[in-house]
């Protein structure tokens, strides 16, 4: 296992070791110059992503055929994943902020929008048309049937290890803050309360003409379009489509939380949908450490502190033990 001696400019003179973030190995070329960077040579390959990641996959080749006693040794090494830095810096904290993206949700079964797990396919029609503006202007009850599936499908899902961690930290550090990207409620489900909800929730219905917004089970399917309670008008399901707005004071409120926490995790988003992505940008920026909980590099992955390569619900409850 590699240690790479890197440098904070911003915690002046401070030399840190920790585990080398795997997208410094691909990019050796400098970067802007407010970003650490690796000051030891790369050890590794072009393909060097990554030493940690094939251990990974290793143990979790190994695993199965591992008596008791040596599964639990494995599981030691995994621990190792998280650096004493980080670890430190978990216990202290008083102020956390964790933002997630579909990849968390992925251990439940529910599909991702860009790779890490089945993407979702609508009458062959990839989601980017059937969960567009355009579409609900177009054919608001083929949007209905869509999304009456997926909350079918969801009805029937739990919320996985990963959900359970992060509900389990509300209740840790004096100040927690829950970003989703996430509309399914599986982080409510785990019992995680006030979750900044950036793009909507597939459980509620908005309306198309005064904007109320309505439970999804309180309402009446009878054409294939539900009726505002309040001006009778179209609803559609409540969530946020490309080129939307987000939720009134949705993003102002995760951006002044990203603002005051001291340790932001980002798990399971693939970190290119604006403005949710530039919520860990903005907690970087005011001097939070950073870290990335995802299988694979993101454009985010440059810019954090540490890259936890794997997936969240077996990474996140390792912080507990
Ligand atoms: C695992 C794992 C495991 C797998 N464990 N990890 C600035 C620059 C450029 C563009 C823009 C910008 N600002 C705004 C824009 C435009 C646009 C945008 O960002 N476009 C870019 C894509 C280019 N943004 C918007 O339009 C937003 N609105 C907006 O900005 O309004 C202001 C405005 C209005 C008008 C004009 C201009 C500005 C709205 C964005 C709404 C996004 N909506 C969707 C669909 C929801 C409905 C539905 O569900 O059908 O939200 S898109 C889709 O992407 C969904 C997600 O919430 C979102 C993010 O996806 P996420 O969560 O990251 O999932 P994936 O699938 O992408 O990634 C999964 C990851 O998990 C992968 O990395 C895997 O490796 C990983 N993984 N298994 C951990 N077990
Ligand atoms: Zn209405």
């Amino acid at each position: 296992m590699r240690a790479v001696a890197t440098k904070r400019p911003k915690e002046d003179g401070l030399l840190l070791f920790r585990r080398s973030n795997p997208h410094h190995n691909l990019l050796q070329k400098e970067r802007e110059p407010h970003c650490f960077r690796s000051s030891v040579a790369c050890l590794s390959g072009a393909n060097g992503y990554c030493i940690e990641s094939m251990i990974n996959r290793e143990i979790a080749t190994l695993q199965s055929s591992l008596l008791p006693s040596e599964f639990c040794s494995m599981k030691a090494a995994r621990k190792t994943l998280i650096s004493e830095e980080l670890r430190q810096r978990f216990s202290k904290a008083k102020n956390v902020l964790v933002l997630s993206g579909a990849g968390v949700s992925a251990e439940s079964g529910v599909p991702t929008f860009r790779g890490g797990g089945d993407s979702a396919v609508w009458k062959e029609m990839p989601f980017s048309v059937i969960s567009s503006a355009e579409m609900v202007e177009r054919d608001l009850p083929e949007v209905w049937e869509w999304f009456n599936y997926r909350r079918g499908v969801l009805a029937t899902l739990k919320p996985n290890s990963a959900h359970e961690a992060i509900a389990r930290w509300q209740d840790r550090f004096d100040h927690f803050t829950l970003v989703t990207q996430n509309i399914d409620g599986l982080h409510q489900a785990a019992g995680s309360r006030e979750v900044i909800e950036l793009h909507g929730s597939i459980w509620r219905a908005r309306c198309c003409d005064c904007d109320a917004r309505h439970n999804i089970r309180d309402l009446k399917f009878d054409n294939g379009v539900p009726a505002c309670f309040d001006c009778g008008g179209h609803l559609r399901p409540d969530v946020v489509l490309f080129g939307e707005m987000l939720p009134a004071g949705a993003f102002e409120l995760a951006a002044m939380k990203a603002e005051s926490c001291e340790l932001c995790f980002v798990a399971g988003t693939s970190a290119v949908v604006y403005p949710a992505a530039s919520i860990p940008e903005i907690a970087r920026a005011a001097g939070a450490y950073v870290v990335e909980v995802n299988p694979e590099l993101t454009p985010l992955s440059d810019l954090c502190d540490e890259v936890l390569p794997g997936k969240a619900g077996e990474i996140l409850p390792l912080f507990e033990k």
